[in-house]
């Protein structure tokens, strides 16, 4: 990649990049600082972590929405990136992100675990914000850059900004799984949504399987030829679809990890809930693509069977709140917070909780205190396009104890054979296998994260970019 362009102008369009994001989001959040002025924060998200280097090499440009429904601040730097905000109203945050991504794709990509709507006003908000996000692209990529556009919120980007501009090796990757022909068949908008993804050189799924289900549909529904991971497009262009599972900086967490101040955090934490012998966690977006009640309810039956007391083990819940104005979001709320009433009701004791539940965000630190303070780690999903908090777990757990309880369904399963893996649907299975984990020898335990922390350390998240970013490198020249 090279950086001569950066800083150069394209005719009356400003600043442009030889590397350019583009993704719902901006990597900041802003932030009021004690005496009220307003600044912005890096975010403490996956994605910029894994972009950070090549930003930094290219002077990178980032497409995203600030968060605010506000007028757009002007393009500005920050964190050694070039940032350029895309506004969104009211209503397109209501159409486009609540709407067709949350409550439309989201749920229909995840195995329509909860109903999706399709209603048309949300796919013209999603065609007209999917085109402001391309002609901000546009404006900013320099003659030939390289564009990575990202996940399921902007699928129309690829085909939208090589209408513009053809000069462009665009590429695109999908964080959520990609459904199999069956399900996809449903969507209204369906070849829309597949050209808009083949307007790119490379589409990168998380899954094999994911990109199995791609090429499949484009033979189906638009009656393209495929070879191997190749789609043949009538205008003699030709598009890559492979998985690259994402990961995460395996260093900096398992620095974090070793500090002092963490281990006696981590000793706080299992004071603080009654020091039972073994701590079960869960850390999850709430969401009901992560299984979240189905665990709790199996560790409930375990306690109402005699199988397990709540001196032997307890549970911790963190629930990071999120896409709350979605009507399906706060019914899940109301449904696990609930169960955890109950749960506790039944089976805590003074000072000493069956389930500590959390519906807040924490700081990384605390979150790998928490890791560290964990037993059992249990990641449950019913769908989930990779996973990181199964990896961050691994990470953190760098003296090689800890078990790892990993859905079948979670992307990360590929990866990691070695956990105790479950069907999160079989509620005995779930008991069987928490009761495993919580049960394993420490030799056998060791054995199993010593495997699995092996491939996490040779799979961080900088191979991840950089194998993405090499294979679009090398694709065809436009
Ligand atoms: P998510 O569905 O958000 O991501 P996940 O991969 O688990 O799921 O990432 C969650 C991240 O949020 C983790 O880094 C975790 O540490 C952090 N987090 C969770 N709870 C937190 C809390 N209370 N406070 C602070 N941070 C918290 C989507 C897909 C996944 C895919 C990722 C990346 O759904 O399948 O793995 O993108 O591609």
């Amino acid at each position: 990649m090279t950086t001569e362009s950066y800083g150069g102008r394209r005719s009356g369009l400003g600043r442009v990049s030889s590397f350019v994001v583009v993704a719902n989001r901006l990597p900041v959040d802003r932030v009021e600082e004690p005496d009220g002025t307003l600044t912005w924060r890096r975010s403490p998200g996956g994605l910029v972590t894994a972009l950070d280097p090549v930003m930094r090499a290219n002077k990178g440009a980032w497409i995203g929405w600030a968060g605010t429904t506000d007028e757009a601040p002007e393009p500005f730097d920050e964190a050694g990136m070039h940032l350029v905000p895309v506004r969104l109203t009211a209503e397109d945050v209501e159409k486009y992100y609540e709407g067709f991504s949350n409550a439309t794709l989201w749920p229909l990509y995840h195995d329509v675990i909860a109903p999706p709507e399709y209603r048309r006003d949300w796919w013209e908000a999603y065609c007209q914000v999917n085109r402001r996000f391309a002609e901000a692209a546009a404006r900013v990529a320099a003659q030939g850059a390289l564009v990575w556009v990202h996940d399921y919120q902007l699928q129309l980007v690829p085909e939208m900004l090589r209408a513009i501009r053809p000069d462009l090796r665009i590429g695109f990757f999908l964080h959520i799984p990609f459904p199999p022909v069956e399900l996809y068949a449903r969507l209204p908008w369906r070849q829309a949504i597949l050209r808009g993804l083949l307007g790119a050189d490379l589409v990168g799924f998380q899954r094999p399987g994911a990109a199995s289900n791609f090429l499949r549909l484009t033979r189906r529904l638009l009656g393209y030829q495929t070879q191997r991971d190749r789609v043949f497009l009538p205008d003699g262009r030709v598009v890559r679809a492979r998985s690259f599972p994402i990961s995460i900086d395996v260093g900096e967490l398992e620095e974090i990890a070793r500090r002092p101040e963490t281990e006696r955090r981590a000793w706080e934490i299992r004071e603080e809930i009654g020091a039972p012998s073994k701590i079960l966690l869960g850390i999850d977006r709430l969401d009901y693509t992560k299984g979240i009640g189905e665990r709790i309810h199996a560790f409930a039956e375990l306690l109402g069977d005699g199988l397990l007391t709540p001196e032997e083990a307890t549970f911790i819940q963190v629930a990071t709140p999120s896409r709350e104005r979605v009507e399906q979001y706060q019914r899940l709320r109301d449904d696990v917070e609930l169960m955890v009433g109950r749960v506790n009701g039944a089976y805590g004791r003074i000072g000493r909780p069956a389930v500590t539940y959390l519906h807040t965000s924490h700081e990384r630190s605390e979150l790998v205190a928490l890791y560290r303070a964990a037993d059992v780690m249990v990641v449950t999903p019913l769908r989930d396009g990779m996973n990181l908090v199964a990896k961050e777990y691994i990470a953190c757990r760098y003296d090689h104890t800890g078990v790892l309880v990993l859905s079948e369904f979670a992307g990360a399963a590929d990866e990691f054979r070695q956990a105790i893996l479950v069907n999160p649907y079989d509620v005995d299975m779930l008991k069987r296998r928490l009761l495993e984990a919580i049960r394993l020898e420490p030799r056998e335990a060791t054995r199993k994260m010593r495997a699995m922390r092996r491939h996490l350390v040779e799979h961080d998240v900088d191979r991840w970019a950089n194998s993405f970013l090499s294979e679009l490198r090398g694709a065809q020249r436009p």
